[in-house]
């Protein structure tokens, strides 16, 4: 793909009120994004600000801004600061999310802001026709890798990754490494190349791989067992497996945000199980979140599309359910059944 970094150019250069937004239910991707390019920004002398629709995982705090007058707003506490500032940007720049609506409560005030738009994103079917410029390919890992290599293409950068600024280097490095759940999946030949620069870099792997993977509480480790132990189905007809997450259990095991990143991957470890699937009752009990992984040849996106109100990646993609937890099973075996052959290996 050609990155139009000429215009991107121009829009940074000629906006003095940045604001960066993230999606609802922030992964690695999505706070690593915000943050790269806040930190990339700063480095260039402007005073960007960062919001966020709901609270992204403790694990990640490290990546925030280190002025405290900076650090990320998250609209679910501080939604009228949230409106404050997307009213008074004069350039929003959406990064990890394919529709105005993945902002959540923020979608509206993004429409009516007269800000000019800018979008960096690697999901299917982008809006990118509501954007001044959208950068949008499905052809890299995640959102830091495409922001990588348009950093690596602007002028001030000039291919050099030296002159990234560390702790860009390192955002950019932490969304890879979580979409890509430690180069297991959506790995493209240019994920290898941005790893390989970014250590070159400075970038200390092994630190990162600790402060953000390996940094979960006891209780979380003992939901992942009672999870796989004693919720994990297994529909061998579908080669498919589920679980559910009922927010009693959160409850009971200390849940934090973040706590169940990774679950929905444990059943693919199975050698017969290609699909899974992980339904999570949302705290406010209003909708089920769906997440769906599948082994290569099935296309889970078009899953998504077409049962669970939602989308993705052809191997990982999400949405959401409108009915009570108990009645999941039976319409996730239902959907099974009624999905067409030729869409499922499309
Ligand atoms: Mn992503």
């Amino acid at each position: 793909m050609t990155i139009d970094t000429l215009k991107l150019e121009s829009l940074l250069s000629e906006s003095r009120e940045i604001v960066l937004v993230g999606h609802f239910n922030p992964d690695g991707d999505a706070v690593g994004s915000v943050t790269a390019a806040y930190h990339y920004l700063k480095a260039r002398g402007k005073q960007p600000r960062i919001i966020l629709p709901s609270p992204y995982p403790e694990s990640m705090a490290f990546l925030e801004p280190e002025d405290p007058r900076e650090r990320i707003v998250i609209c679910e506490r501080d939604p009228e600061l949230a409106r404050r500032l997307v009213a008074g940007a004069d350039l929003l720049v959406c990064l990890d999310l394919n529709r105005l609506s993945r902002t959540e409560y923020l979608e509206q005030d993004i429409l009516q802001s007269k800000a000019r738009k800018v979008l960096i994103d690697h999901h299917i079917a982008a809006e990118t026709d509501r954007f001044d410029l959208a950068v949008s390919t499905i052809d890299v890992s995640s959102t830091c890798e495409l922001l990588f290599w348009t950093l690596m293409a602007m002028p001030d950068i000039a291919g050099d990754p030296d002159r990234i600024p560390l702790r860009c280097a390192e955002s950019l490095y932490v969304g890879m490494m979580t979409d890509t759940n430690n180069f297991s999946n959506s790995v493209f030949p240019g994920t290898f190349e941005m790893a390989s620069r970014l250590i070159a870099r400075g970038v200390n792997k092994e630190a990162l791989q600790e402060k953000v993977l390996s940094c979960y509480s006891v209780s979380r480790t003992r939901l992942m067992g009672h999870m796989v132990k004693d919720k994990m189905k297994v529909l061998p007809k579908h080669q498919a497996a589920y679980m559910l997450l009922s927010n009693k259990e959160k409850d009971r095991y200390h849940f934090l945000p973040g706590d169940s990143e990774g679950f929905v991957n444990l059943p693919l470890a199975i050698r017969d199980v290609r699909i899974s699937a992980l339904f999570t009752e949302n705290f406010d009990g209003k909708y089920i979140r769906v997440s769906l992984r599948s082994k290569n040849e099935i296309n889970v996106n078009r899953f998504a599309i077409r049962f669970f109100n939602g989308g993705g990646h052809r191997n990982a993609a999400g949405g959401r359910l409108y009915m009570p937890l108990e009645d999941v099973p039976a319409y996730f075996e239902q959907a099974l059944e009624a999905w067409p052959e030729e869409e499922k290996f499309s």
